[in-house]
């Protein structure tokens, strides 16, 4: 068997660890790739006790890996000349939140723990992506209205801690939402805010009153670990960790300076204090994740497994070019310190890395959590000014295609989404393209109630639905260049 092979030692943790400062929700493959590694790098530069407790709200795998490291992992920046690996000390360990809830609510309840961050997915918080509203009825938002010492959902955790510092005397801590949505912390607030007030209204007062939700915008691409890959990193390193990370070499962290009790050193790590993160927000959301999305469901119909591979096809990649220029940009404000035209240059040269492999497989999940942000919101930008944006109605139909269940070669599709079962049953229900689309405009939590109403957005996107059943998606984009 070859060095590489998980009969090598393991990493061991190569310093103490640092006193805790923070409680991470959701310690998954960008959590490890981003957060983790601003606050290891602010911890060397600048010192304080930043540690991290990281929780997992559902499966004991990160824990199962960290733990006989000591929290220690290895975050690899890939390249086309190769890895180049950093060994990541700032977590201190895991808690694994089905297993033990109490753990989890005496971490967060601690005083030392001076800010929460979150990296749990657009679903993660319960609510409606076309309005941002609280889903009272979310199986486990009603599990944890019931049960406030044994919660579910993140918002049930920081409540239930909430509740306790408040009744401790103690301070509370910041609220830090690292996922991609638009608004993230005011999204927090009123979701968290939601949840409280249901609960106990004087303790939603005092959360109004007294917890700090900043914003921020986070980027960094972030490929799911494959077992090659870690094993291709035990070739180098003569370890084993299967608590590595691969991600680009790139990252962009733009954080609202607004924290109740401090926070580390990141802008020491390259991160951006801003007093408002709106504009870079929408920027990332709309240019990097709108198209991500666009080639996610487009390519992955193409039969291009990675984004690589897709932005290599020269239609695809004028396709990409044509929604920046003359879709999405329109509706972009340039933030402080940017030029619009440099960054979607700048992205197409990350898309093109073919080390990265981002399968479009992966960034195809959970459409109907992300499609409101990444896609809808310009569209209806463009329709208030009287535009009908064809691009991105084009990739709305891909979405609509992709969730019917089967691809081009009539090939089952591995779904991943937490509407897929009724996705699938609306599509099928459908005895027409026209009726298709109207099956599946009519998830208002996902469209609203605007958008089903707008009779040149339904003929727009019915038009592209029936380009691509009857041409492909190659063949549709093809003819909306004009080729
Ligand atoms: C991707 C994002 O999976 C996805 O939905 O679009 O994870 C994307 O790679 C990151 O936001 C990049 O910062």
């Amino acid at each position: 068997m070859g060095a590489g092979l998980p009969d090598s030692p393991r990493l061991t943790r190569p310093t103490p660890a640092p006193a805790p400062g923070i409680v991470h929700l959701g310690p998954g493959a960008f959590f490890r790739a981003f957060n983790a590694v601003y606050t290891d790098e602010a911890i060397a530069a600048a010192g304080g006790d930043w540690g991290i407790i990281a929780v997992s709200l559902r499966s004991p795998t990160a824990r199962d890996q960290l733990a006989p490291q000591g929290g220690a992992y290895t975050s690899v920046t890939l390249s086309e000349t190769g890895m180049e690996p950093q060994v990541i000390g700032a977590i201190r360990e895991v808690l694994v939140a089905p297993e033990d809830p109490g753990a989890v609510l005496a971490a967060m309840s601690d005083p030392a723990i001076r800010i929460v961050s979150l990296t749990i997915t657009e679903k993660g918080y319960c609510h409606a992506p076309s309005s941002g509203a609280l889903l009272p009825d979310h199986p486990d938002i009603q599990h944890d209205l019931a049960a406030p010492d044994a919660p579910r959902s993140a918002i049930g955790f920081i409540v239930s801690a909430l509740a306790r510092r408040r009744a401790a005397g103690h301070a509370p801590f910041t609220v830090l939402s690292c996922d991609n949505l638009p608004g993230n912390g005011a999204l927090a607030r009123g979701v968290i805010s939601d949840f409280a007030r249901r609960r106990d209204p004087d303790l939603a007062n005092w959360i109004a009153e007294t917890v700090r939700f900043p914003a921020t915008m986070v980027d960094r691409i972030t490929p799911a670990t494959t077992p090659e890959r870690v094993a291709a990193l035990a070739e180098i390193t003569g370890y084993h960790d299967p608590a590595c990370v691969f991600h680009e070499d790139f990252r962009q962290w733009v954080i609202e300076d607004d924290f109740t009790a401090g926070r580390p050193r990141w802008d020491l790590a390259g991160a951006q204090f801003v007093a408002n993160v709106d504009a870079h927000e929408t920027m990332k959301l709309r240019c990097l994740n709108g198209t991500h999305s666009a080639l996610a469901y487009l390519g992955y119909l193409a039969g291009h497994d990675t984004i690589s591979a897709a932005v290599a096809d020269p239609v695809m990649a004028r396709f990409v070019r044509h929604l920046w220029e003359a879709e999405i940009l329109p509706t972009v404000p340039r933030p402080e310190g940017e030029d619009l035209p440099a960054y979607c240059a700048s992205l197409m040269a990350r898309y093109r890395d073919p080390s990265i492999r981002h399968l479009t497989w992966q960034i195809a999940m959970d459409g109907s959590q992300k499609l409101p942000q990444r896609l809808l919101g310009t569209i209806r930008d463009r329709r208030a000014v009287g535009q009908t944006p064809e691009g991105l109605c084009l990739a709305v139909a891909a979405w609509m295609r992709y969730v019917g269940g089967r691809d081009e070669t009539g090939a089952e599709i591995d779904v991943r989404d937490p509407l897929a079962e009724a996705l699938r049953a609306a599509s099928e229900g459908a005895t027409s393209p026209e009726e298709t689309v109207d099956a599946l405009l009519g998830f208002e939590a996902i469209f609203g109630t605007d958008l089903p109403a707008d009779a040149g957005f339904r003929s727009a996107l019915t038009l592209q639905y029936e380009r691509l059943l009857s041409l492909g998606a190659s063949g549709a984009v093809a003819v909306l260049l004009g080729q």
